[in-house]
């Protein structure tokens, strides 16, 4: 069960176990010295550790690494970690932060070209076959999602549309004009579509040519994926990936729908328990931590994403032996991703505080199936609010342009009179996840 007509590197997507192991125990011991040797960080990381490149020979070893986080990242903007020169980088992306700085990542000429085989792999593996129109909903632009999955598209011999996000009428319109094979969005975008293309007067089975969705970039349930497939009669499958580990592309789900392959020629992954930082047994719930084995540009080892799950390490149907993620768990951090976009809520506060006449206490509520899927409460600051300055249109005009200046993306904006939101003595409740409330209810 392969789940497309033509297989795009068969080589690499069925892999052998021991061969998987092999390859990578090679790949890991060239990539500890060429990261020692080439980022100023490992060295002295190794040097205080007091760990040499050559104490990495086998796969085993991998845990005397030190870890290399978000923040390590951030701390090299804006050029980001770099082992080569700059002028043999020829891409970067960035994603945003806690703290306003952006995280840079770089490629060269051969990242680029393992990142198009990555990708093509993945659309490969979800059902997606040469030939295949691509409609991509993705976000163009600065976030990996837009033109990775371009990217991998015209590497498998698809034909991309790329309509990025947005302008939801159109995008109904070229699906149906076009006859969309595959379509390539953030799972939220996919429901909101779905309903979307009702309103317009189309029946999403019958008008439709749908058969498979490229959906990640965001948690999503099992209740949403049968919603998708249900609307649209294709294959939903679920896409994992990070800007730091390239982007979209490190870990795809097959026909099976049991869990995501992580492509394990060009990622080591270990499970951490996320406070300790010791690895866990296969098979246990923890911390996915991640090491690129041959990337040039940027090399990170065990990089530590934050985000919870099971890895399981048995065969799978399909006949492939990547190791596949029993879907994302959450995420150890309070990062919250909307519509494809991650946002900290540290930074609504601070864009909110920048704003003078707002006051400090707000709440923000995220929804999945509305437009406008960030909509934050905020109280305005008392001695402003009884003063004779006071203009609610001025401040509200302000406040809202400073938020979508730091969060890129759509989000609706409330001044509410001092005193009204609830306060607590314990951790205030800032964020108010309806998606979560939405999961519950619908779970039996
Ligand atoms: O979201 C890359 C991507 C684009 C993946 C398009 C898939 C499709 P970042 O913006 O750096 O990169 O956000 C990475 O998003 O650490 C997870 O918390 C979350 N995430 C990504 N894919 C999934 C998924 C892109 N399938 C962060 N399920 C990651 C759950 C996901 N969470």
């Amino acid at each position: 069960m392969y789940g497309c007509v033509t297989m795009f590197n068969e080589k690499a997507q069925m892999m052998k176990l021991k061969d998987i192991r092999e390859l990578q125990e090679k790949r890991l011991v060239k990539m500890v010295r060429y990261a020692y040797d080439n980022v100023p960080m490992y060295k002295k990381r190794f040097n205080e550790k007091g760990i040499k490149p050559s104490d990495i020979t086998k796969l085993e070893d991998a845990h005397k690494i030190p870890f290399t986080v978000k923040d390590d990242l951030r701390d090299h903007y804006p050029y980001g970690i770099l082992a080569v020169p700059r002028k043999e980088v020829v891409r970067f992306h960035a994603s945003s932060g806690t703290t306003g700085t952006p995280t840079v990542v770089s490629y060269t000429r051969k990242d680029m070209e393992v990142w198009g085989d990555l990708m093509a792999r993945t659309y490969n593996a979800a059902g997606t076959d040469p030939g295949d129109i691509v409609q991509n909903a993705y976000g163009y632009g600065l976030f990996t999602g837009g033109l990775g999955f371009h990217q991998g598209a015209e590497v498998l011999g698809c034909a991309v549309l790329p309509t990025s996000t947005g302008n939801t009428k159109k995008q109904i319109k070229m699906m149906y004009d076009f006859q969309t094979d595959v379509l390539a969005c953030t799972p939220s975008y996919a429901i909101y579509l779905s309903e979307a293309t009702k309103k317009f007067g189309y029946d999403p089975r019958e008008d439709f040519n749908l058969k498979v969705g490229m959906f990640g970039a965001e948690p999503w349930s099992d209740e949403a994926r049968e919603s998708i497939q249900e609307s649209f009669g294709l294959k939903a499958q679920d896409v994992y990936g990070m800007s730091e580990l390239y982007g979209p592309g490190v870990a795809v789900e097959c026909p099976a729908q049991n869990g995501l392959h992580i492509w394990s020629d060009q990622f080591l992954v270990e499970t951490i328990n996320p406070e300790t930082g010791e690895v866990l047994p296969e098979g246990e719930k923890g911390e996915l931590v991640f090491t690129m084995l041959t990337r040039e540009a940027m090399p990170l080892l065990r990089y530590r994403t934050k985000d919870i799950a099971v890895v399981n390490y048995e065969e799978c149907e399909c006949g492939r032996y990547h190791p596949r993620i029993m879907r994302i768990k959450g995420r150890s951090d309070d990062m919250l991703i909307v519509g494809g976009v991650n946002v900290f809520p540290s930074q609504i506060e601070a864009a909110l505080l920048e704003t003078e006449g707002i006051g400090e206490h707000y709440q923000i509520i995220v929804d999945r199936d509305v437009l406008d899927k960030l909509f934050v409460k905020v109280e305005v600051d008392k001695e402003y609010y009884e003063s004779d300055q006071y203009d609610e249109e001025k401040l509200l005009k302000e406040a809202s342009e400073n938020l979508t200046a730091v969060l890129n993306i759509r989000a609706r904006l409330k001044l509410l009179e001092p005193g009204t939101l609830p306060r607590t003595v314990g951790k205030a409740k800032r964020v108010i996840d309806l998606r979560e409330e939405h999961d519950r209810i619908e779970e039996p």
